[in-house]
Formats: C-alpha cells, structure tokens, sequence
C-alpha cells in the first residue's frame, strides 16, 4: 500500500477499486455546487451591504472575503478532482490517471485558514460584548483556528498511512476547537443581553447553525474510518459521503451563517433608528 506516499484515501479507492460514473459526477458536480453557491453568495452580500447601518457593515465585508477565498480554492479543489482521476473505457470506471496530481483536500484546509479566522471575527461587529474584552476574545479565536487547522492539516496525510499520527494531530485540533466552542458560546450569551427579541433568537439559531455545521468538518475528517478501520467507509460511497459533508458544512457556516449575521445586523440596525430609505442611493 506504499506506493502513494502518503496519499489520503480518495486516491487508494482510486488505485484499486476505481470509482463508478455515478460516484464520479456526484463529487465532481457536489465540488460545483460549492463554488457556485460563493459566488451567489458573493453578490448577496455585495447588494445587501446597505440594508444594515454603517457601524455593522465590517460583517457583510468580511463575508465577501469569505466568499472570494472559497470560491477560487473551491474551484481549484474541484480541478485537482477531475485532473486526479480518469475514465477507463475497458473498465468502465474512473481510475488514477497517470502523470496527474493525486487527490488531496488541501486546498479546503488553506481556505480555512482565511475563512476560519474571518467568519469568527466577523460576529464580533455585530454583537457588544458586555463582559469579555474585545480583542483579547479576537486573539485568541485567532489563535485557536489557525492552530486548530495547521494541525488538522498534518493529520489528514496519515489517514491511510499512519492511524496513529493522525489521531494524535487530530486530537490536538480538537483541543483548539473546543476552544473556539467554549469562546464562541461566550459571545453569543454575551450578544443575546439587551437586544431586541428578534435578534435574540438569530443569534440562538446561529449558535445552533455554528455548533451543527463546525462538527461536520471534523466528521468528513474521520469519514473513511467512521464504520470502523480501513473497513465500511474506505471506499467510493466514503468519498462521495465526504465531499458531500465538506459541501453542506461549507455552504452552512459560510453563506448561511453570514445571512443570519446580517440579519441580526439589520435589526439592530432598526431598534436604533437607521432606515434603509436614509441611505444616499
Ligand atoms: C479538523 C481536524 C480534525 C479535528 C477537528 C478539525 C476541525 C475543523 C473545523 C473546521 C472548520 C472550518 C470552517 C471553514 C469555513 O470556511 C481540522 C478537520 C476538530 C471545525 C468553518
């Protein structure tokens, strides 16, 4: 099983077994489907920006860089998929192609380590902490992301290769995690304090909406071993299921999540007498 270095497991299923047409397209439109929705996004947060007071705008900015980020390296994750494998007409299924780039997630994980930072900052310019200092709570969300995806990031090259390094850097990045849960869960209790009711049950479907789509991230993560070692999902319907998740996470905690954000933001905006007519067109 050597030969691939360490490869992760889309291109072992992709040496051996092959994939299906089926499993194939289903990635490589689910791979389509994430860069579309950053670009639709993009342009809903562009000609949204006005609808919430000046004061709140840093959000709608920070979600377009969010989405600008995602939708190049999505684009080019979906490349690296078509480029990796090809079709084999006597097989009929889709097999490693020779003198291409193997199959790696990498490119998700250095989008992170722009979005991570920014999606976290970003409800800091909506809510007011009361208790908790500002860029103390900055630093260390900063901190933790970055920390938590550089050492997922060295984790996911054992998964086929070396179960232990890639549960020992797998946990690390759970600790930084748990982290980012604890503080986030903090800002949001924080942010609920004496502000409209409407705002309130955003941000308490926002703490759900977070706490649900960042747990998916570190499910695609284990998802070849998720029914056991090297045994139920270390196979095509494992790489489908992983993208697919990646695809849900992604569209969730980027685009959702910020149009709930501004959502809280035009509320606020409201309960402090800003009208979208006030605005110069
Ligand atoms: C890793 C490694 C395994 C352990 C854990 C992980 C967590 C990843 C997360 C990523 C979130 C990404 C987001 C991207 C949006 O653009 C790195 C998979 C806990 C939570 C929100």
């Amino acid at each position: 099983m050597n030969e691939l270095g360490n490869a992760t497991f889309e291109n072992y299923v992709g040496l051996e077994q092959g994939f299906s047409e089926m499993a194939y397209q289903l990635t490589s439109h689910v791979l389509t489907l994430g860069y579309a929705c950053m670009l639709a996004g993009l342009l809903y947060f562009v000609l949204t920006i006005k609808n919430v007071a000046p004061k709140y705008r840093m959000s709608s900015i920070l979600s377009v860089v969010v989405m600008v980020s995602a939708f190049l390296l999505l684009y080019v994750q979906t490349e690296n998929w078509t480029d990796a494998f090809a079709f084999d007409k006597e097989k009929g299924r889709y097999f490693l192609a020779e003198g291409s780039d193997l199959f790696n997630n990498g490119y998700r994980y250095l989008n992170w380590l722009i979005d991570v930072p920014m999606l976290l900052f970003q409800i800091l310019f909506v809510v007011s902490l009361t208790r908790s200092n500002f860029s103390s709570v900055r630093n260390q969300f900063w901190f933790s992301g970055v920390m938590m995806i550089v050492t997922g990031y060295i984790g996911q090259y054992y998964e086929v290769t070396n179960l232990t390094a890639f549960a020992i850097w797998g946990a690390i990045s759970t600790v930084f995690f748990i982290h980012i849960l604890i503080l986030m869960r903090r800002v949001i209790k924080e942010g609920k304090e004496g502000i409209p009711d409407k705002a309130q049950k955003l941000l308490g479907s926002i703490w759900v909406l977070f706490l649900v789509s960042w747990m998916l991230y570190p499910g695609a993560y284990l998802m070849p071993h998720l029914l056991g070692i090297n045994g139920g999902l270390f196979n095509e319907v494992g790489v489908v299921a992983r993208e697919i998740t990646y695809t849900i996470a992604d569209i969730s905690s980027k685009v959702i999540y910020g149009v709930l954000l501004g959502l809280v933001a035009q509320s606020l905006s409201k309960a402090e007498g800003y009208t979208i007519e006030q605005q110069e067109l």
